[in-house]
């Protein structure tokens, strides 16, 4: 029954995130037009946003000239998830764009990316950049407000209809110092969570950032503070002990800050797990079948290893010559950040290994790594994750990883295939019965590579079963569910008896 609630806010949901749920196209005609987003975060939280009456703030993928230029509403016949959020209820960040591009490009995706990732090497750290951060923030926090006043809720809001505003992610980490200064002294009541996408670094780690008092002090003006898994909420609890000096309790998941006591929590994220099946069952087959398929999927990142996988790769065909001629790997690649310097580096880098791999192992009728660089639709996607024999997640470092709960939810055939996971993504840490593999370790993860490719039919069945099993329960409107019943807004029919 977990499969037909709707999950509702008690109150109005305001959502904080740096981009908004669509983003704005510039016709040539000159009109403004929306473009949706297909994310499972969007898919999730906008209906929560829409039927509840909320708002959204963000920023909408464009520079606009005209600050009074108007958001549009959506296209007739619009059937995306956030068709029926109107223009009225979105609030667009517009920033100079010279800001913008620092606080980005440089503090956000230069310093904080990295560093969270545990990356130090990475990250560089100028003051100029931090400087326009803080700007970003406040600017975003002051549209938070802008919001919050036209819901119109007073001091004497009964509880459950306080307005609730959820930050997301490592580009607003300090939003909330200004909402909630804001907030009090206008006497505008609202409940304020946090939700952290990416991980959050040890100690030894997040001391190297010069202005870590000040981020942990805006995530502590948030009354709760999400992270995907226990093990981030516990570097965080820790940081804010030794950084700060505050009063914490481990056990709990609480720390004491400026005489209010601030929840730590592990929620970790899900997928729409029926959507994908729904995909799977009606993708058309991607794969001949010649070939068993291992598969990676990822932004372009640094931090998704893939320059270490395809070496793992390469090292399985070395030490298990059987499987040349019988298996492919196939990579899809997503431009990311494409006007990095290290990004481009790195799509280079990856581009002459396969190149040097394929080159070595090539015959006529079989080529080891297919490789795709692109957005490829959902569609074509969810055929990919159902055929492929093995799902091959190896991130160095990631917050969660939906790609391996999306290629479990797509495991339809049978006998399935198998996950390998890397024990540094938030998904090594929940899906227990995937294979898991240091991808670190190139001799090894080749090894793990190899037992995937020769698991007996039993055992993969058993792994996969209780693998779709988790994430069907622990789906993304779960996840949801989860972050409203922590802040106390999760609706309930006995608060509201005029509704029954
Ligand atoms: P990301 O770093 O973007 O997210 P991930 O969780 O793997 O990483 O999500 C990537 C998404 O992009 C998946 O939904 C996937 O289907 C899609 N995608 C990947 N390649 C694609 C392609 N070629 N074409 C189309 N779609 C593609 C951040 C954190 C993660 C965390 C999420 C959610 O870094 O750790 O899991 O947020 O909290």
């Amino acid at each position: 029954e977990y499969l037909c609630y709707v999950v509702t806010c008690s109150g109005s949901m305001i959502v904080v995130s740096n981009r908004l749920p669509f983003v704005l196209k510039r016709l040539e005609d000159g009109r403004l037009t929306r473009k949706a987003s297909a994310g499972g975060l969007v898919t999730a939280v906008a209906p929560v946003v829409i039927n509840g009456n909320g708002l959204w703030v963000g920023w909408p993928g464009i520079h606009l000239d005209d600050p009074n230029e108007p958001i549009p509403e959506s296209e007739p016949g619009d059937i995306t998830p956030t068709a029926g959020l109107k223009s009225d209820k979105v609030v667009a960040v517009r920033v100079d764009p010279n800001i913008f591009d620092s606080y980005y490009n440089g503090c956000c995706n230069g310093t904080f990316w990295p560093l969270f990732h545990s990356m130090p090497d990475r990250a560089t750290f100028k003051s100029e950049e931090w400087k326009d951060y803080v700007t970003v923030n406040k600017q975003f926090a002051e549209c938070t407000i802008q919001a919050l006043k036209t819901l119109k809720k007073g001091k004497d809001t009964p509880q459950h209809e306080i307005p609730l505003i959820w930050v997301h992610d490592y580009q607003l980490m300090l939003a909330a110092n200004w909402i909630r200064q804001t907030a009090e002294e206008e006497e505008m009541p609202c409940k304020l969570g946090f939700f952290l996408h990416i991980p959050f670094p040890p100690w030894d780690i997040f001391r190297l950032l010069p202005w870590g008092d000040e981020i942990l002090q805006g995530m502590l003006n948030c009354d709760m503070v999400g992270f995907h898994i226990t093990d981030y909420c516990l570097n965080f609890v820790d940081c804010c002990q030794r950084y700060l000096g505050c009063r914490v309790d481990r056990k709990n998941l609480l720390v004491e800050q400026g005489g209010r006591s601030v929840r730590v929590r592990p929620l970790p994220i899900g997928i729409p797990f029926e959507r994908f099946v729904e995909l799977a069952e009606n993708a058309p087959k991607v794969f001949t079948g010649e070939h068993k398929i291992v598969l990676g999927v990822d932004r372009l990142d640094y931090t998704k290893g893939l320059v270490h996988r395809l070496l793992a790769f390469e090292m399985l065909l070395e030490k298990h010559p059987e499987h040349r001629g019988q298996v492919s790997m196939m990579q899809v690649a997503v431009p990311s950040r494409t006007d990095v310097k290290e990004y481009q580096e790195l799509k280079e880098n990856l581009e002459q290994l396969i190149g040097r791999i394929n080159g070595k192992f090539t015959t006529p009728n079989w080529s080891p790594i297919r490789y795709i660089y692109g957005q490829v639709s959902q569609d074509e996607l969810a055929g990919f994750y159902r055929d492929a024999f093995v799902g091959l997640v190896t991130p160095l470092r990631d917050g969660m990883n939906l790609v391996a709960k999306e290629f479990v939810a797509c495991q339809i055939n049978s006998p399935p295939g198998v996950l390998i996971v890397s024990p540094f993504a938030g998904a090594g840490e929940t899906m227990h019965e995937a294979l898991v593999c240091n991808p670190y370790e190139i001799a090894g993860a080749a090894e793990v590579i190899h037992r995937a490719l020769t698991m007996p039919e039993d055992e993969r069945i058993l792994r996969m079963n209780y693998l779709r099993r988790r994430e069907k329960v622990n789906d993304v409107n779960f996840w949801t569910k989860s972050f409203l019943s922590a802040m106390g807004s999760l609706f309930t029919p006995e608060d509201h008896d005029d509704v029954g």
